[in-house]
């Protein structure tokens, strides 16, 4: 049966057999009347139905299901197990049950519960999170799905939706949610005044209803912006004081709130630089007054001087996160978590790991990533982003000689925190569909699974996806979930060529600029000029090579060992180069470019070739965004190429045009 829900996407529980029969479910050790608990009846009541036809009772069951409480099993994690006619999910806490409950209705829908099995998991990661950048008229920076289901002109929205969401966030595992942008301006900044307590609150049970924490974003300026104050400076005795009594109205009125994020010094944000102040002397300050609550404070490092001169050779953006806070390491009091952007730039296609993770071994660790395609293809493009993540995870650090990979170290298994985990930039906006191309939904979902087990393979999470999500013959599955796993590979063809990132629109940040350059009129991301491209990173560049441990400083750092993938990133390269398939650096970029053009076309063709198994809006939905990723790609192509011919004066050993 074909899936026509849309607004329901991996929930759409589309019906798998008629032969569900009677169901019978009791609990053991859970109160029933817990709020996570009657969360997980109310899914399966609504599930099971519509799955297999089941009805639930309370006399003459076929199926017994049995929700018991186990204390060996991990804080979230679950068994699930079948025994001839009885099903059984342990937890040790309401959390986990719930998750068990959507692991089952997982495998009903998979079709994977036939035989007796059982199946343990438990989460990888304390904190799995989403991070929200809508604005509180509606707007959402960086969204590309519509306007937010949070806010309309600067009021809070409860709604069945936000049910809905919570439901998709915990299908996923997502316990923690940051309801607003972190560039915190305007009505905002009175989020934790009595102008919004009372819908925050409406917000936070719905949430807590499914197991997740509320979290803000918190303006750093607060005293000022909304205390009437002249300062912010966080070693001000008055500045402290203000923020106590801040804090204790905010928790009185917002108990299930878990904390806040902070974004400061950076772009324009206020933050603890202006009075000469450190980031851990910000952190801190907070980190100490929230403590009492229990609450967190997760300070990001993406912080830079946004309007630095690049025609100054030695100076890096790339530096900056591990220059500010490196030195501090072990100094972030224990409430105190550094988020940290996967790569040292901003979300590119292709970076490095942040030198920072595992960097830091004395202080709290997020990841953050962004599954909102800010950069790469606004949810325009088709981009399945777990192939980067798992590379980002499977990193090996070397900050110590086993357990030293980004996993190891967010997890907590590293270093032994309590307080880790990873968080997303979100894709969702009002869209019916969630996400506006119905195929960026697998980001959504794949990086909520991802961040519960980080050994599930991009491959499984993206069969799984598209399993529960359409209802496809298995070789229509097969060639989406082939889509899916192709695309980064093939937007980095068509785009940014070896790590060199940008090359983008400034601002919209969709489509080619080559020169396109943010903040400032002077120089480019890629500095390129006649001889060649790149950027010299190594110890006779800016140095940034060597920020990592000597193992990896020792392979950036030679342009022979450096990963080719990764070339550009950190070296100025001579069109002539020769890459390790004797191809000169020119002749690859060229070649890259028309073969992710004619790939991407490629893509677009599959799509078409499964219109008869598509319901027919979401098959034009979708189709409608290959034909503007089509139109994409080939703008990129042709810019690229000729801006590099141009430079350098080389032809296309091919003959092809070079527009
Ligand atoms: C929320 C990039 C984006 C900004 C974003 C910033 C950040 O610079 O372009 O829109 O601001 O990252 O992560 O804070």
């Amino acid at each position: 049966m074909k899936n026509t829900d849309w607004s329901q996407l991996w929930l759409a529980y589309h019906k798998v057999s008629d032969d569900g029969g009677k169901w019978h479910i009791s609990f053991d050790g859970f109160d029933e009347k817990n709020r996570v608990i009657n969360s997980l009846k109310n899914e399966v009541s609504l599930a099971l139905p519509k799955l297999t036809g089941a009805e639930i009772t309370d006399t003459g069951a076929d199926t017994e299901l049995k929700v018991i409480k186990d204390s060996s099993i991990a804080k979230e994690g679950f068994v699930v197990k079948k025994m001839g006619s009885t099903v059984t999910i342990g937890a040790s806490d309401e959390n986990g049950a719930l998750y068990g409950m959507f692991e089952l209705l997982r495998l009903i829908t998979l079709r994977e519960v036939d035989a007796d099995f059982e199946l343990l998991s438990e989460p990888d990661n304390p904190l799995r999170m989403m991070n929200h950048w809508d604005n509180m008229d509606g707007s959402i920076e960086r969204g590309y799905s519509g306007r937010s289901f949070f806010y309309v002109n600067n009021e809070i929205i409860v709604d069945d939706r936000t049910r809905d969401y919570a439901r998709f966030m915990a299908s996923i595992g997502i316990n923690g949610i940051v309801i607003n942008n972190v560039n915190v301006k305007q009505a905002a900044s009175y989020m934790i005044t009595d102008r919004y307590f009372s819908k925050l609150r409406e917000l936070s049970e719905v949430f807590a209803d499914y197991g997740i924490k509320m979290y803000l974003s918190l303006n750093f300026a607060s005293p000022i912006e909304i205390g009437g104050m002249d300062i912010c400076d966080p070693l001000d005795e008055g500045v402290i004081s203000w923020w106590k009594d801040k804090c204790k109205e905010v928790f009185t009125e917002l108990p299930e709130l878990g904390g806040f994020l902070v974004k400061a010094d950076s772009e324009g944000r206020p933050g603890p630089f202006t009075y000469g102040r450190t980031q851990a002397d910000g952190a801190n300050m907070l980190a100490d007054i929230v403590k009492e609550y229990d609450k967190l404070i997760i300070w990001r490092c993406f912080v830079y001087n946004c309007t630095q001169d690049w025609r100054d050779k030695k100076t890096d953006r790339a530096r900056a996160g591990y220059d500010y806070f490196k030195d501090l390491d072990g100094e972030y009091h224990d409430n105190v978590i550094l988020q940290i952007k996967n790569g040292p730039m901003d979300f590119q296609i292709r970076e490095p790991v942040s030198p920072l993770l595992g960097g830091l071994t004395k202080t709290n660790q997020m990841l953050e990533v962004q599954i909102a395609q800010e950069y790469t293809g606004h949810q325009i493009d088709l981009c399945y982003l777990m192939p980067m993540f798992k590379e980002v995870l499977e990193f090996r650090t070397h900050c110590q000689d086993d357990k030293d990979t980004v996993a190891d170290v967010i997890s907590g298994k590293a270093f032994g925190n309590k307080n880790c985990g990873i968080a997303a930039v979100i894709n969702t906006g009002n869209d019916l569909n969630w996400t506006g191309n119905d195929l960026a939904a697998a980001n959504t979902y794949g990086f909520g699974r991802l961040a519960f087990d980080t050994t599930l393979s991009s491959e499984e999470i993206a069969r799984e996806w598209v399993k529960l999500t359409f209802a496809l013959s298995e070789d229509a599955e097969d060639k989406l979930v082939k889509m899916l796993l192709d695309s980064r590979r093939i937007y980095e063809k068509y785009t940014c060529p070896l790590g060199i990132g940008w090359m983008v629109t400034p601002e919209t940040h969709y489509g080619p600029s080559v020169d396109g350059y943010e903040y400032s009129r002077w120089g480019t991301y890629h500095r390129a000029d006649h001889l060649g491209l790149g950027v010299d990173r190594s110890d006779k560049g800016t140095g940034y090579a060597q920020q990592y441990y000597k193992e990896n400083a020792e392979i950036y750092n030679d342009p022979k060992t450096c990963p080719e993938e990764l070339l550009l990133f950190f070296h100025h390269i001579p069109y002539t180069w020769k890459m390790m398939d004797g191809r000169t650096l020119i002749q690859y970029i060229y070649d890259t470019h028309f073969e992710g053009e004619s790939e991407a076309e490629e893509l677009a063709a599959m799509w078409d070739s499964l219109e008869k198994e598509i319901e027919p809006e979401a098959f034009a939905r979708v189709k409608q965004r290959f034909d503007m990723q089509i139109h994409n790609a080939r703008e990129w192509r042709d810019q690229v190429n000729s801006y590099f011919f141009r430079k350098s004066g080389i032809a296309d050993e091919k003959g092809r045009d070079i527009f």
